[in-house]
């Protein structure tokens, strides 16, 4: 399969961009045992076929590309995040976690009629955790009535919700988010609008939502998803996206054990730029400034929620 096909018969959405070919070295060195915590795998779509109901198609992302992608840019484990292309089927996920040697776990997306049988084979495989998804561009409907149902389901297990929404929509699924009895992590900071002010009311909500839920946490990631200003370098040729800075470093800041931070590689549904992902690493240190708050935003979070267990 060569970089940027769709297989199976599958034809990309038009205008998707293909993931980065070749990205950069980065500049800073991962902390030991650094945790990719939001990563896809797309297909390929000849193995393992996208959903009907999807909302895009993707140019396929092997497992084999993403692991290559986690040593060339210094991370020692994934976390491989159901992405709606692939429905609630979740076998390509798996099969990369079965691949992994033990270097990934995984986030899925069930049905309200998944039976016991089925989650304890996704655990048993790596999953810790199920997503819901309240984009409504990515979905037909957003989960909010099959979501309790499921929840009861995988909290015996020790899963965590993992939720994507959008900073608009948070007034009202405040309380709805705030009822749920698991751990929560919100996908990208629950997409701040980062042309607006980071002291005004909108992030304000966001911050309220994480200081009052003490089981929530936030994935300080995409700043090439939210930014405005895209990759501009403004102050050296490897800081970028510098609009989404005071957003991501704020919560790193207040809540340093409850973030986590991913690449998103193979990131779906960029039509402006594709990221390098070796740029995407040299991110980190503006939102992290010290070395503490990197190892547990890359390392000790990661591995709590993830592998909690120990190695
Ligand atoms: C992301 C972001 C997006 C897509 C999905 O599951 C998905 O299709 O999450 C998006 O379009 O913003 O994190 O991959």
């Amino acid at each position: 399969m060569a970089h940027g096909d769709t297989s199976g018969g599958f034809e990309k959405s038009a205008g998707w961009l293909d993931w980065y070919d070749g990205p950069s070295a980065p500049t800073f060195r991962l902390p030991e045992g650094a945790v990719d915590a939001h990563c896809h795998v797309f297909g390929p779509g000849g193995e393992f076929p996208y959903a009907p109901e999807r909302k895009y198609t993707p140019c396929d992302a092997s497992a084999e590309q993403l692991f290559a992608l986690r040593d060339h840019l210094g991370f020692d484990r994934n976390v491989i995040v159901q992405a709606t292309c692939h429905g609630a089927d979740n076998s390509a996920m798996v099969d990369a976690l079965r691949r992994s040697g033990g270097r990934a776990r995984g986030v899925a997306t069930v049905r309200r009629d998944v039976t016991e049988a089925e989650l304890a084979e996704l655990h048993e495989a790596g999953v810790r955790g199920v997503r819901f998804n309240f984009v409504k561009r990515l979905v037909d409907r957003v989960p909010t009535d099959s979501l309790d149902e499921i929840v009861a389901k995988i909290a015996p297990l020790g899963w965590h919700v993992v939720i994507y929404f959008e900073a608009e929509d948070l007034p009202d699924l405040y309380d709805f988010f705030s009822g749920i009895p698991t751990d929560i992590v919100v996908d990208h900071m629950g997409r701040p609008d980062v042309s607006k002010d980071p002291d005004g009311p909108e992030f304000a909500l966001f911050l309220r939502f994480l200081r009052e839920n003490p089981r929530v946490w936030a994935k300080v990631s995409c700043p090439e998803r939210l930014s405005a200003q895209g990759p501009r370098a403004l102050h050296g040729e490897r800081h970028a996206y510098l609009d989404v800075v005071p957003f991501a470093r704020r919560v790193v800041e207040e809540f340093p054990d409850r973030v986590l931070w991913g690449t998103d590689w193979p990131h779906p549904n960029l039509r402006d730029h594709m990221p390098d992902d070796g740029l995407l690493v040299d991110y980190i240190p503006q939102i992290a400034t010290t070395p503490d708050l990197q190892r547990r935003l890359l390392v000790e979070n990661p591995r709590r929620l993830y592998w909690p267990e120990g190695e």
